[in-house]
């Protein structure tokens, strides 16, 4: 029994650390802070850390990330969310922990070296699963942790469009509302604009390129995000819902390149599986969103990427 088992483990920690991705979004920092403000409240004497960069905008409503030392991370239990290999965490230390508690929602591989995996790919967010996980282990909720927890079901749905279990997400977000959660300050914070981003918005379109297939494609060289200040090919890459849902180009796509000649990859469809051509190249994440990162990409790399989908979408017509 799953649930008892990770009971057991916390019961027996006076310590536990909580890591995420690399590049964390709401749903990882969600995830993280929702976990740790729950687990704080319940257990007042227990040490709970949430370590990595977390989304700086949200420190004054949600809370700000942990510093934490080497050592203490070897005596702590160590709660994994939202994702599932060991090399896609912001922080190496994630392997030197005591007991590994995996919290997750994507498609998964045969990873090894969980002490428990609780994992439902139908989930939208993990922080719907941590909610369920937090109702279940009977922890304390406060409208920090709430918050912080409808912040990933928020994010992770693209605002509560996309998702396989409507009825899960929203009694969810109701629960959470419940608890003290206050969409209408969350939004207020999703919705700014940062004023670079108009530039970036314009590059976008006069680089569109399009393929009659139904594919849209914009590249970013390293001149082009070093001149648009743009801080990282991720954030670049993340640009890709800009350039979705436009008639009758069903697959989307962004390429970035970083200074070392990595390319990111960015791939969405609101009709087609685009997770396997992303597997295929390394990459991975959901069926209708997904990534990659080609090391050392060659233009011929890139041009294959780009073959790959346009055959898948030549076969649908
Ligand atoms: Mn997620």
């Amino acid at each position: 029994m799953k649930i008892k088992d990770v009971a057991k483990l916390i019961e027996e920690s006076d310590s536990i650390v909580i890591f995420s991705h690399a590049y964390p979004d709401g749903d990882a920092y969600g995830s993280q802070i929702g976990l740790r403000e729950t687990l704080k409240a319940t257990y007042p004497n227990k040490k709970v850390f949430a370590v990595g960069s977390g989304l700086k905008n949200f420190y004054n409503l949600i809370g700000e990330m942990d510093i934490v030392d080497d050592e203490t991370i070897k005596n702590s239990l160590t709660l994994l969310v939202d994702a599932n290999e060991f090399n896609r965490f912001e922080d190496p230390r994630v392997t030197t922990g005591k007991n590994k508690i995996l919290i997750d929602h994507h498609i998964q591989n045969n990873y090894d070296g969980f002490a428990v995996r609780i994992v439902n790919e139908k989930a939208c967010s993990t922080c719907e699963i941590v909610c369920d996980l937090c109702r279940k282990l009977n922890l304390r909720f406060t409208p920090i942790a709430a918050n912080a927890l409808f912040l990933g079901l928020l994010t992770d749905s693209g605002r509560f469009q996309f998702a396989k279990d409507y009825a899960s997400m929203f009694s969810t977000a109701s629960f959470l509302i419940e608890q003290g959660a206050e969409p209408a300050e969350l939004y207020k914070i999703l919705n700014v604009v940062k004023e670079k981003d108009l530039l970036i918005r314009s590059f976008i379109f006069s680089k569109l390129i399009r393929y009659p297939e139904g594919l849209l494609f914009v590249y970013f060289s390293n001149d082009d995000i070093k001149r648009l200040e743009i801080s990282s090919t991720n954030k670049a890459a993340n640009f890709v819902n800009m350039i979705g849902n436009i008639e009758n180009y069903p697959i989307w796509m962004i390429a970035a390149e970083d200074e070392e000649g990595n390319v990111k990859f960015e791939f969405r469809s609101n009709k087609y599986p685009v997770q396997p051509i992303a597997l295929k190249y390394g990459g991975g994440g959901h069926e209708m969103a997904a990534g990659l990162t080609i090391k050392n990409c060659k233009k011929s790399q890139i041009d294959a990427v780009i073959a790959d989908y346009l055959e898948l979408l030549r076969g649908k017509k």
